[in-house]
């Protein structure tokens, strides 16, 4: 490894002689002295050039110092327009500089690398497609995802990205502790796991085959093994829907643990997951939730829960599903009268859920099933599946699907399940929610869409 320290450790190192490497996000120059910020993956560092005359508080990085990454404030206080060049490296180049750690009260961190000795580690080809330096990013949505190895490097479209994997670092724990065994289960499979329509078909050595919409039939089939499950992975839906919520390739947080008494303890391990994603967050993506002012959440000791068909009355509905529009006003009824960002609709109609659901034994026609709703958007499904082997047959049958199709799914329960349930989180709109991202591509670092296959 090329040794060096990080621009977030500098200031351990005042008055030494250190080297730090990253790309050059920002070049200036001035009358007697020139700027480098050099950002690295624990933040951004000044170097400075030349000889710092009295007046050298220009275009230092002044301001709200919220993370790694406090935004720079240099437009306003450079002299004259930023000259070109003075011999530095362009914005991106790789380089590695060795200097002296100085406080300097204005810099990121307090601390600056002055009599620098910078070296270039590779120069790029073209100049950056926008100036990655600026607080925010001056280029439309379209535009940055086209451009996404690059635009990502910017400190604000980065920093979804690290929620969104100290979300999935606390998902995790938070079932380790509950004594889930994490799994890995094919993303190539012979039937549709969901309803058939959205399926992405390939060619599997002249056989047809899916990409999988879930793991919903493994990670069944693997609580006869573990009893307590649970996966993180791609899943893929052939969305026909452009909309800024749905992604043909997502992130899906699976769970699914068996011994239960209904739906409702499958709710209650979905709490602590979340519970989990936020601690995680808090802790591990601290600088990220600064930079975006991300206000996270309360997770209530009990997630207030509301049946589907109240949920209807609520909203003076007769339809079999909820409507987005619904869905955002029953977050907002949980939040006043309930205090809570997170709303569980349960018992939706068994004509709307996947034959594998179970029915609620007292309310025919009512599901065991649930949806968690999260600041107006349905976030989770899940829900108490049957377990004997004869209701899954009749369920087939009575939705007119062939037995056969599902033969390796049903051999789970022709030995003896459990009763069991489980759910599936979207990790991008979970990203989104939180960060209040207005579309789901910007928490992806490579959305797949119904126009977008590349980058
Ligand atoms: P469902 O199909 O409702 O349930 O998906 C679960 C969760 O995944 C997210 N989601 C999506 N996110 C982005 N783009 C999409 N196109 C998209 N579709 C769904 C949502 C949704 O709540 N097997 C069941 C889960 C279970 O019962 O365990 C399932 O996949 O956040």
């Amino acid at each position: 490894m090329i040794s060096r320290v990080l621009s977030a450790e500098l200031a351990e190192h005042a008055g030494r002689r250190v080297t730090i490497a990253g790309w050059v996000h920002r070049r200036r120059h001035l009358k007697s002295v020139s700027f480098l910020v050099v950002r690295d993956r624990a933040g951004l560092a000044q170097v400075v050039h030349g000889h710092p005359g009295p007046a050298r508080t220009a275009g230092d990085h002044t301001g709200n110092h919220t993370g790694g990454y406090a935004e720079s404030h240099v437009e306003s206080h450079v002299e004259g327009a930023p000259a070109a060049g003075g011999g530095l490296p362009g914005e991106e180049s790789v380089v590695r500089v060795t200097g002296t750690v100085t406080l300097q009260p204005q810099a990121p961190g307090g601390v600056e690398l002055t009599e620098p000795e910078i070296e270039v580690l590779a120069e790029p080809g073209t100049p950056p497609p926008f100036d990655l330096y600026r607080p925010v990013v001056p280029a439309s949505l379209p535009t940055i995802l086209d451009h996404a190895p690059v635009a990502l490097r910017h400190p604000r479209l980065r920093a979804p990205l690290e929620i969104s994997a100290a979300s999935v670092a606390g998902f995790r724990e938070a079932l380790d502790r509950l004594g889930f065994t994490e799994i890995h289960t094919p993303k190539i499979v012979g039937s549709a796991t969901e309803s058939g329509a959205n399926v992405f078909g390939i060619d599997y050595f002249g056989r047809p085959a899916y990409l999988a919409q879930s793991p919903q039939f493994y990670k069944q089939a693997m609580v006869g093994v573990f009893e307590r499950v649970y996966e993180v992975g791609p899943v893929f839906r052939a969305e026909p829907h452009d909309t800024v919520r749905h992604l043909a390739q997502y992130t899906s947080l699976d769970a699914e643990l068996g011994f239960v008494t209904d739906h409702r303890d499958v709710m209650a391990v979905l709490r602590q997951a979340v519970a989990g994603m936020i601690e995680s967050v808090r802790h591990r993506a601290a600088p990220a939730v600064g930079l975006l002012g991300v206000a996270l959440p309360e997770v209530p000791a009990e997630i207030p829960a509301v049946h589907f068909t109240e949920a209807q009355r609520l909203t003076s509905s007769d339809e079999p599903d909820l409507a987005p529009a619904q869905e955002r006003w029953l977050s907002e009824w949980a939040l006043r009268e309930h205090g809570s960002e997170f709303l569980f609709v349960t018992g939706y109609p068994m004509a709307k859920r996947p034959f594998y659901t179970h029915p609620d034994p007292a309310r025919p026609g009512y599901s065991n099933g649930f949806d968690l709703l999260f600041r107006g958007l349905e976030l989770v499904t899940g829900g108490q599946r049957l377990h004997r082997y004869e209701d899954y047959t009749a369920a087939l049958a009575a939705r007119g699907e062939p037995a056969a199709a599902y033969e390796g799914y049903l051999q789970a329960f022709r030995y003896g399940m459990p009763p069991h349930g489980g759910f599936a989180l979207g990790l991008e709109r979970w990203t989104a929610r939180l960060t209040g991202a207005a579309n789901i591509r910007e928490t992806t670092a490579f959305p797949r869409d119904l126009h977008r296959l590349s980058p």
